[in-house]
């Protein structure tokens, strides 16, 4: 019976210490053994267009070659995601120009990859919208 409420307590804490976005994308972020995804904003973020850069490794060499879609969704039901494909600049670096926030408020995007040999890797970044572009 003790175990038992340890146990529980354990879980809740455990829930309580993170908050995963809905629809379980922090559950879905997930590297193949070695490969790293970084998503970094191009600018302040705000209501605008802020091109997204992913940058890729396998054992700390960047990783060509991949297939990138970068994806905005919100904490808060009822939004149609923000989706757009990034180009490869370089050699493991990986840009969507187009991507565009167009609400303020709690974002978190989604980085998937389709590496060359057909593993899938998955980052996702919290980033809170303060404002619209002046
Ligand atoms: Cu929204």
């Amino acid at each position: 019976m003790l175990c038992r409420a340890i146990c529980l307590l354990a879980l809740v804490l455990t829930l309580a210490a993170c908050r995963p976005p809905p629809d379980g994308a922090g559950a879905a972020a997930r590297l193949p053994p070695g490969v790293t995804v970084e998503i970094a904003l191009d600018a302040e973020p705000r209501v605008a267009t802020v091109p997204v850069n992913i940058t890729i490794t396998r054992d700390g060499a960047p990783l060509a070659g991949a297939t990138v879609t970068v994806t905005g969704d919100m904490t808060h039901a009822g939004m149609i995601p923000v989706v757009a494909a990034a180009t490869e600049l370089a050699p493991g670096r990986y840009r969507a120009d187009a991507f565009a926030f167009d609400m303020v408020g709690d974002w978190f995007i989604t980085a998937e990859a389709r590496l060359p040999n057909g593993e899938r890797a998955v980052a996702v970044k919290m980033v809170r919208v303060e404002r619209v572009a002046p």
